[in-house]
C-alpha cells in the first residue's frame, strides 16, 4: 500500500515502501482506481489473485529451466535471435550486449507450434502446449487489467484498450530471460543483465523466480523492485499505452541486474496490437488544454523505429506531435 510521507522525494518514498501490490479480487471500482494511480505515479505495479493457474506457470517455468540447462549447442538450434529465437548476450539488432541469454517468441499459435520444433530436441509438443497455455492465461490477465484501466480512466467503451491485444494476429511476444549468477560466467564488470530501456508495447506482464534483479528508474534513481510476493505478476506500462493515455500513464525505464548469489529466470509477456493497428491518444482524454503529445502511427512503424535504434534510446521522442 502506498502511504503518504510528505517530505520525501518520490525516489526516497518508493525505496521505503515498494511499488503498489494490487489484489485483483478486491472491489472492481477500487481496483481500477488503484491501477490508474499506480500507472500515473510509477508506471509499475504488482497484481495478486490474478487468476493465472499455478500449474500453468510452473509448467512454463519448467520448460524454461530445461531449455537453458542444455549445452550451448542445443540452445543454438533455436538461434540466432533475429530478433526471434535464442539469443545469448546480443540484444536487438544494433549491437546492445547484456549478461543474459533468452528465448524470444511470437505468440500466435501457429508460430508457437512451428518454433517449438527447433527449440525442443526432446518433446516439442510438451513445450508448445506449455507455451500456448501460458500465453492464453497471461493474455486473459492482460485484457482484464486493460479493461480495469479503461474503467479507471472513465472510458465509456471499457474494451477500448483490451481489444487491441485480443486479436489472434496481435504482435504480442513472450520472452524467457536467464541471467546466470555473476560468478557463473558473467563477464561485464557492471553486472548489467539487460540494459535500461522502456518497453515499446502496450503492457508487460512479468514473472520471475523470486530472485531480485529488476530495477526501475524513479526521478533518475535506480530503485530495486522486490520480487515478492513470489505469486505476483509485475505489470508495467509500455510506450504505446503512454501514447494512448496522452502521457498520463508512464512508460518507465527499467533494467535487470545479475547478482552473485543465484541465477534469475524471468518470463515477460509483451501485449501488443496487430502490426496494422493505428495508435493515437484516446479522444476522451484530449481537451484544448491537453492536445495530443504524439502523432498517430501504426504499430509496424513504431516497431521498425524501435529496431533501428539502440536499446536505451528514447523512441517516443521520434513520435512527438509538432
Ligand atoms: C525491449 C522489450 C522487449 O524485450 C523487446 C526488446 C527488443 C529485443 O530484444 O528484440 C528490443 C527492445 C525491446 C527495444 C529496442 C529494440 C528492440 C531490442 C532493441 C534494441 C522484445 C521489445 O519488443 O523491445
Amino acid at each position: 500500500m502506498v502511504v503518504a510521507s510528505p517530505n520525501l522525494s518520490k525516489a526516497e518514498k518508493i525505496r521505503d515502501i515498494e511499488i503498489p501490490v494490487i489484489d485483483l479480487l478486491a472491489d472492481r471500482c477500487e481496483v481500477s482506481k488503484l491501477i490508474v494511480q499506480a500507472c500515473e505515479e510509477f508506471g509499475f505495479f504488482k497484481v495478486i489473485n490474478h487468476g493465472v493457474p499455478h500449474d500453468v506457470i510452473t509448467r512454463m517455468e519448467q520448460q524454461g529451466y530445461e531449455f537453458f540447462a542444455q549445452p550451448a549447442s542445443g540452445k543454438q538450434q533455436a538461434g540466432p535471435a533475429n530478433p526471434y529465437g535464442y539469443g545469448c548476450k546480443n540484444i536487438g539488432l544494433k549491437g546492445d550486449i547484456g549478461e543474459v541469454e533468452y528465448l524470444l517468441l511470437q505468440t500466435n499459435p501457429l508460430s508457437i507450434d512451428h518454433k517449438s520444433k527447433s527449440i525442443s530436441s526432446t518433446d516439442p509438443n510438451k513445450l508448445s502446449s506449455a507455451v500456448r497455455a501460458y500465453v492464453e492465461a497471461v493474455k486473459k490477465l492482460a485484457c482484464e487489467i486493460l479493461e480495469l484501466m479503461a474503467v479507471g480512466l472513465g472510458a465509456l467503451d471499457t474494451s477500448v484498450l483490451s481489444r487491441l491485444i485480443r486479436d489472434v494476429e496481435s504482435d504480442s511476444l513472450l520472452r524467457l530471460n536467464h541471467y546466470p549468477k555473476a560468478d557463473d560466467g558473467a563477464t561485464s564488470p557492471s553486472f548489467i543483465g539487460f540494459g535500461e530501456h522502456t518497453d515499446p508495447q502496450i503492457l508487460t506482464l512479468l514473472r520471475s523466480n523470486g530472485v531480485d534483479g529488476l530495477q526501475i528508474s524513479v526521478d533518475g534513481v535506480w530503485v530495486p523492485v522486490n520480487p515478492h510476493p513470489v505469486s505476483a505478476f509485475c505489470i508495467n506500462v509500455g510506450d504505446v499505452l503512454q501514447v494512448m493515455t496522452n502521457g498520463r500513464f508512464l512508460s518507465v525505464r527499467h533494467r535487470a541486474m545479475v547478482n552473485s548469489y543465484k541465477s534469475r529466470m524471468s518470463m515477460a509477456y509483451f501485449a501488443a496490437p496487430t502490426l496494422d493497428a493505428t495508435i493515437s491518444s484516446l479522444p476522451f482524454l484530449l481537451t484544448p488544454q491537453k492536445p495530443p503529445l504524439y502523432r498517430s502511427f501504426t504499430w509496424a512503424e513504431y516497431k521498425k523505429a524501435a529496431y533501428s535504434l539502440r536499446l536505451g534510446d528514447s523512441r517516443l521522442n521520434h513520435f512527438k506531435a509538432r
